[in-house]
């Protein structure tokens, strides 16, 4: 997969709305404002394939896009945002423990920002819970081109920006290994 058409598919909330498909999936997910929506349009080298704010909870659906007519990109909403009503804060922890338990994922895209120091309790969290049902997980640092010389030097994750090409053909390779 190169990454050359993409297609829009469905927005989409709760499990009766996902599209009814077999093809494997790649989805990312991480706090609100830590650039999922940027990475997604990075890959497809795009301005406008998914929705970019500088306000977090910019994207509050689940939000599919069919990738070379092969896989589903997901872009997922952000946890840790706080203006999520707290009813559909309960629903949505159910349904994304469904979706991440019943659809045909093939890898996770993990984003923290790079310039966090640690987990939030949500991050670890999720990542806990990932590793207790053998999820496959890929973790990215966000906004690379934040950090000095050689605080990108210490990191050993994969360290993505939006402003920087190399990272993208290593990631695209991993979803190849992952699909
Ligand atoms: N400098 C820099 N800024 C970035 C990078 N990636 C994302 N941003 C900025 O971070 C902000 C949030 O980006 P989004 O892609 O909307 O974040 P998101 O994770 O999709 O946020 P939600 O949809 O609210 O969950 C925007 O202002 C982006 O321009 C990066 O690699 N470098
Ligand atoms: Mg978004």
């Amino acid at each position: 997969m190169k990454f050359k058409s993409v297609r829009f598919v469905t927005s989409a909330l709760k499990p009766e709305e996902w599209p009814v498909s077999d093809l494997p999936e790649v989805a990312i997910v991480g706090r609100s404002n830590v650039g999922k929506s940027s990475l997604i349009n990075h890959l497809l080298q795009s301005k406008t394939v998914a929705k970019v704010s500088s306000t977090p909870g910019k994207t509050q659906r689940i939000n599919y896009f069919l990738i070379d007519n092969t896989f589903h990109l997901v872009d997922l909403p952000g946890y840790g945002y706080a203006k999520t009503p707290k009813s559909l804060q309960k629903e949505w922890g159910q349904w994304m423990e469904t979706y991440f338990l019943e659809r045909p994922l093939r890898l996770v895209l993990f984003l923290i920002d790079s310039r966090r120091e640690g987990l939030t309790i949500e991050d670890a969290q999720f990542l806990e819970w990932a590793k207790h049902h053998h999820i496959p997980l890929l973790v990215i640092l966000t906004k690379g081109d934040k950090l000095s010389k050689r605080e990108r030097d210490e990191k050993s994750h994969l360290l993505y920006s939006v402003k920087e090409g190399k990272c993208r053909e290593i990631l695209i390779r991993k979803i190849n290994e992952a699909l």
